[in-house]
């Protein structure tokens, strides 16, 4: 399957939730009424757009709309409206710089059971398929099996994999793992981390040491944090951000089970309201359901005719 057809799986829960909503609030009407864009406005709350986003939208879409009669052509006005607020909206980011001959440095982050692990694994791939030389690290030391679960991934991609035992100090692999990469002349470093309640200091602490460690054994790095958010939590993922964000330096968002959810629509809201640019989607389970986020695929594929 090609990577757009991909996207457009991955996003038709999404997809089919806005249109089928959009159907609804044009059925049966004549004319385009002030109640048709409060409609507007409120399916696009609902489909985690976040308030002011839906504002803008269901404004443009009167301005171009009011006082016409329906017609059947016009979900396709409305959608072009949306689909040009949405390119807009997001755009598209550059790749951090690395210094030369640094492995580049990336730590994965986020709260319990969001895809960090998967997407670790996932991010591999696409790194070992543009000819890089990849090291995972096992740096969630605190939940039983987490250990295991990575080397698996490893062993799936042919991929070293740095670890100590369950419970250890996850800044010592760190230091490990920085050491080995440098001494192997790795390319990219991929940092799996344990699963972190954002009220739990502790385990913020932990990451602040992790972070220290990197930056004092390859300066400038990390060179990505990206946060692993689930897309099924909707408005609560922009919450968890916005902890994250206050914790440490995100750079990027991996948004995660998109496939899974209706709430696709949450991407903008994050970009809007944090300024953090989302740089990946999870589509699914496997290795290559993972793709750099580009707005304007992202857009034509949430808003394609099925
Ligand atoms: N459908 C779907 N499932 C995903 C995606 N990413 C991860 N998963 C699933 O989500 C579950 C949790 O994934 P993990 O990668 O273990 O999550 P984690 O954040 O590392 O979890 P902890 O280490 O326990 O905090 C697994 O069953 C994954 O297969 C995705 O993009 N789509
Ligand atoms: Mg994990």
């Amino acid at each position: 399957m090609n990577p757009f057809s991909k996207l457009k799986n991955g996003l038709s829960k999404s997809r089919r939730n806005l249109a089928e909503k959009m159907t609804d609030i044009f059925a049966g009407r004549e004319n385009y009424t002030p109640e048709v864009f409060e409609a507007l406005e409120e399916m696009l709350i609902e489909a985690d757009l976040g308030v002011e986003l839906a504002l803008s939208i269901s404004e443009a879409a009167e301005q171009r709309l009011r006082g016409k009669k329906v017609s059947g052509d016009d979900l396709a006005g409305v959608l072009d409206v949306l689909r040009e607020y949405m390119e807009e909206e997001i755009a598209d980011w550059p790749e951090p710089r690395v210094g030369e001959g640094q492995p580049k440095v990336i730590l994965v982050v986020g709260v319990n059971g969001v895809g960090k692990t998967t997407s670790v694994a996932k991010l591999a791939l696409r790194y070992q398929n543009e000819g890089k030389r990849v090291l995972l690290v096992a740096a969630d030391t605190f939940r039983a099996a987490a250990i295991d679960q990575l080397c698996i991934w490893g062993d799936r991609l042919g991929c070293e994999v740095i670890k100590h035992k369950d419970g250890s100090d996850p800044s010592a692999v760190v230091f490990d793992a920085m050491s080995a990469a440098k001494a192997r002349a790795v390319d990219v470093v991929l940092i799996d981390t344990a699963g972190r309640l954002h009220n739990k200091e502790h385990l913020m602490n932990e990451l602040a040491k992790m972070r220290r460690v990197i930056e004092r054994e390859v300066p400038g790095a990390p060179h990505e944090v990206l946060l692993v958010l689930d897309a099924n939590t909707g408005q609560n993922a922009i919450q968890q951000s916005r902890v994250f964000k206050d914790a440490t330096d995100v750079t990027g968002i991996v948004l995660a089970k998109l496939d899974g959810t209706a709430r696709g629509g949450v991407v903008f809201a994050i970009c809007r309201e944090l300024g953090i640019p989302v740089r990946y989607v999870g589509l699914g389970e496997a290795m290559e359901d993972l793709q750099p986020f580009a707005a304007e695929s992202f857009a034509a594929a949430l808003l394609a005719k099925e």
